[in-house]
């Protein structure tokens, strides 16, 4: 049984001439469907759930106002939806639909042979206009859109034409969506192509039936009052489209700023006012903290104007930190309040903002949030290290705030023997052992057998007493494009892993992950026992029933061996490493011989196409079979590590970490879940009310969209099938310790199999087509 039932609009355009009205597919069960009560107390205006505005359709996917843009907007949203169409007139007073005034920042063309200079809103600005080009020449085959955001995929580029208003709003015929025009310049479209050419053009627009837009949002307070009475009319709700409350509004010679202070007046000539996003919830842009909200939108609402905000976007960076770059935390910001709720969104990525609003569904007649038990784990990793510096007690603090079922201690080890929590073995990495010049240039060092031999600083060369008085910084892996929050650096202390088993038993109930790093190149080169210290320190914790809730975890066998047979009450957890080139392969029912997990890494998982091939690049390949094979030989599953900026996944993701986790929870069907950011898994595993709805009040439906690996591949090459490759040095524990060094005496340690154990998953394509949200 699915958990929701469809009601996402699903919409078969005529082939291919665009001009000719859109056909709409729409069964009317579905449109009649949809429960406008179950938000009943919803704080918007009219107390109706929030409109989600696609701006330019999906945009964030494919190039704006195309078709493949509008219908996935269709196929994805939730309702009520509005199509969004930015309008520019063309040389002979048409519309067409494009963003900004400049076509080439988004359009291709033979016919674009024309640049102009124009003042626009008193400034000269060059480039090459609609006004200056036919309607005939917009849409001819041979012009077509391009993306215009260099971090979204240009896979799509030049193969989609344009589109007209009148098109669009001919999708509202029957139809719960509806057509959104912005206009832009009005003062400049009121000169150009000729005198007085956009009133007339949008009194025609407006006054035609059936095809008049349900919206109309615009800069300018004038060309407002002009249309007003035609929009009377035709039921056209009129907006004020607010910019920056700097930024001088033309027709009155005005600040925006000014123009807020009487809403009042605003709502003689609008019905609803379409604001920035900061004008509600501004950002200080030093610390990208969120400050306070304004009260701008219950202000408007006292004086019945609707609210509607602007700028929202999956891959926006710089955005607040305070949501963890989880872009459902921020349309909550928005849509969930006690105390207010803007009218609608507008969004680029509309299936995002109606998991938002339709799943999470905060803010509606539910009382207590919606909380339900889950099976799969979710396991931190580096603590909430995508908030703070990993490893940390602010690190692990947020995450066990945030719901985490076990904090992670990557254990790497001292020059004498002290095991510490840290995320890698090379401090360079989280630490700020760089400004401190003694420790830097005594132990700045690369070793050919290590890390592939890159420079570092390494724990094991610095004693402890030199390495505890570094503080940790924040790394950000998708860096340095994509900064995490350093606003706590070289404050937090390093940990020992006493000190962090110690804190994990103050905290009743929560787990305890330990993942062991590099044991045998450490005991081989550097004659330092990871594993007895490990053993010891959780000794000493009188961590040693199997009522304690501990995971011991390892790239290295014989390092499990070891601790299943000093430890045997521990669980562990085989962590698969990513292709080694020199090692030898492991045979899957070996690793149940000393593992009853596996934690496999996302490129085994969910490999991508490589950024550099023939397109689509950065696009998943095909699904591997990787987990149900282990599922098979009955170990469970961690999927390691889960991270919520966008630039981590797929863009079949849409930017939009929510739909990665649900592939792996729904898809893919993982057990547990490492992740940077606890909080983001484990609001999906228990607040979200698709994901499991049976303790949800009502029924949301809206489905999430089931992401298929493959879909966005070209068939050309057969892409070769990933396979999992688990892979280990071929190594044992029984290594000569040198006589002079302190370190403790070796446990030897041999695994009747760990040198040759030899493993291959052969993925296969999965052809399963499992529908997510499906309740077993
Ligand atoms: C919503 O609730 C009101 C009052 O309870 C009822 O009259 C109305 O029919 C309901 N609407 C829908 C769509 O169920
Ligand atoms: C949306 O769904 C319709 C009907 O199923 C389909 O024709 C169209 O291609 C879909 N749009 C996209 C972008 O997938
Ligand atoms: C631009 O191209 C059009 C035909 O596509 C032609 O009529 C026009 O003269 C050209 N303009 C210039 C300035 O070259
Ligand atoms: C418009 O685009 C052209 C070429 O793409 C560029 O030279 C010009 O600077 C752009 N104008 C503005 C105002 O961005
Ligand atoms: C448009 O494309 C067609 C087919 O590619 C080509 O024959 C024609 O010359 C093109 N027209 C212009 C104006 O470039
Ligand atoms: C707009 O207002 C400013 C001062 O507020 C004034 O200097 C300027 O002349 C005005 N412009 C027009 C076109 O009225
Ligand atoms: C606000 O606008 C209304 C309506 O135009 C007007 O009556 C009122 O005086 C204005 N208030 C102020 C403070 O300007
Ligand atoms: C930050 O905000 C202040 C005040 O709003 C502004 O003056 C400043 O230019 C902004 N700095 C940046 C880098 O945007
Ligand atoms: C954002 O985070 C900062 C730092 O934790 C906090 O001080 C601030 O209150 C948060 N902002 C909001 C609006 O919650
Ligand atoms: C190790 O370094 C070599 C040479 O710089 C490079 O080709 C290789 O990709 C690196 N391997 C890894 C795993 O980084
Ligand atoms: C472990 O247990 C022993 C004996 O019960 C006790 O003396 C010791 O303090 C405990 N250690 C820790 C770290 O709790
Ligand atoms: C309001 C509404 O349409 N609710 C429907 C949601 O889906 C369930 C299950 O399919 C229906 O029973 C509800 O009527």
């Amino acid at each position: 049984m699915k958990c929701c039932s469809a009601a996402s609009v699903s919409v078969l355009l005529s082939s291919s001439l665009l001009l000719l009205p859109l056909l709409l597919l729409l069964s009317t069960q579905e449109a009649q469907g949809l429960d406008f009560n179950i938000t009943a107390d919803r704080k918007t205006l009219s107390g109706a759930t929030p409109l989600i505005i696609a701006n330019g359709g999906t945009s964030g996917l494919y190039p704006d106002q195309t078709y493949p843009a509008y219908t996935d907007a269709m196929n994805t949203s939730s309702l009520p939806l509005s199509l969004l169409c930015d309008l520019q007139l063309t040389k002979d007073n048409l519309g067409i639909c494009r963003t900004g005034l400049n076509l080439t920042q988004s359009t291709v063309s033979p016919y674009f042979n024309v640049t102009n200079t124009y003042v626009v809103d008193g400034v000269p600005v060059f480039g090459y206009f609609s006004v200056d080009y036919t309607l005939a020449e917009l849409l001819s085959p041979n012009t077509t859109a391009v993306q215009s955001n260099f971090a979204r995929s240009p896979i799509f580029d030049q193969v989609y034409n344009l589109f007209t208003p009148e098109t669009l709003g001919s999708v509202q015929q029957g139809s719960p969506v509806t057509f959104w025009l912005n206009v832009e310049h009005a003062s400049f479209y009121q000169q150009h192509p000729g005198k007085n050419s956009l009133a007339s053009y949008l009194t025609n627009l407006v006054a035609s039936p059936h095809i008049s837009p349900a919206y109309l949002s615009a800069t300018e307070v004038g060309i407002l009052k002009l249309i007003g009475p035609t929009a009377k009319k035709s039921g056209t709700t009129l907006i004020l489209k607010i910019l920056q409350p700097t930024d001088v509004e033309q027709s009155t010679n005005t600040t925006y700023g000014t123009l807020l202070q009487n809403l009042t007046d605003i709502r003689t000539y609008a019905s609803g006012i379409f604001v920035p996003k900061t004008l509600i919830w501004p950002i200080d842009n030093t610390t990208l903290y969120l400050q306070a909200h304004t009260s701008l939108v219950q202000d408007a609402h006292k004086a019945q104007l609707s609210v509607y905000a602007y700028d929202f976007a999956n891959d926006q960076y710089p955005n607040s930190y305070n949501y963890s770059f989880d872009p459902i935390a921020e349309y909550l910001a928005y849509v969930g309040q006690p105390d207010f709720s803007v009218d609608g969104v507008l969004t680029d990525f509309p299936s995002t903002a109606s998991e938002a609003i339709m799943l999470w569904n905060h803010g509606s007649t539910a009382g207590p949030e919606p909380t339900q038990s889950s099976s799969k784990l979710v396991i931190s990793h580096n603590g909430d290290s995508g908030d703070f510096p990993g490893c940390t007690m602010l690190a692990y603090t947020g995450a066990i705030s945030g719901g985490a079922d076990y904090i992670d201690c990557p254990v790497q080890i001292t020059s004498d023997g002290v095991p510490i929590c840290r995320e890698s073995a090379d401090l360079l990495q989280s630490t700020n052992v760089a400004t401190n010049h003694a420790l830097f240039q005594n132990f700045l060092s690369s070793y050919p057998g290590f890390d592939n031999g890159t420079q570092g600083v390494f724990t094991f060369d610095i004693p402890w007493a030199d390495l505890s008085t570094l503080r940790a910084t924040i790394s950000s892996p998708l860096g340095p494009g994509i900064s995490r929050n350093n606003g706590n650096d070289n404050t937090e202390a390093i940990l020992t892993l006493a000190e962090f088993l110690q804190f994990a038993k103050n905290n009743s109930g929560v787990g305890i992950y330990i993942d062991v790093q590099n044991a045998v190149y450490l005991r081989t080169f550097h004659s330092l026992d990871i594993v007895d210290a490990v053993i010891n320190a959780l000794k000493t914790a009188n961590l040693t029933s199997e009522t304690d809730k501990v995971l011991i975890a390892s790239e290295d066998s014989s390092a499990l061996v070891a601790f299943q047979q000093a430890m045997p009450y521990h669980q562990r957890v085989y962590r698969v490493p990513y292709l080694d080139p020199n090692a030898v392969t492991v045979t899957p029912p070996e690793i149940k011989n000393y593992a009853s997990f596996v934690a496999i890494p996302k490129q085994l998982v969910d490999p991508l196409n490589d950024f550099s091939g023939t397109p689509p690049s950065y696009f998943l390949a095909a699904a591997t079979q990787v987990v149900k094979q282990a599922h098979a030989l009955n170990l469970s599953v961690l999927y390691y590590w889960q991270e919520n900026e966008f630039q981590a996944f797929a863009f079949d993701y849409r930017s939009d970490p929510i739909l990665q986790i649900n592939s792996l929870v729904s898809f893919h069907n993982v057990d547990g879940i490492i992740t940077d950011f606890p909080a983001t898994v484990y609001d999906f595993l228990h607040k979200n009310q698709c994901y499991k709805p049976t303790l949800s009040m009502m029924p949301a439906n809206y489905t999430m969209l089931t992401v298929m690996p493959g879909s966005f591949l070209v068939p050309v090459a057969e892409a070769p099938a990933p396979a999992l490759q688990v892979v280990e040095p071929p190594i044992s524990f029984e290594v000569p310790v040198p006589a002079s060094s302190p370190a403790p005496s070796p446990t030897v340690v041999k695994p009747s199999a760990a040198s040759k154990l030899s493993l291959t998953f052969t993925s296969t394509l999965a052809f399963a087509s499992l529908l997510l949200c499906i309740l077993l």
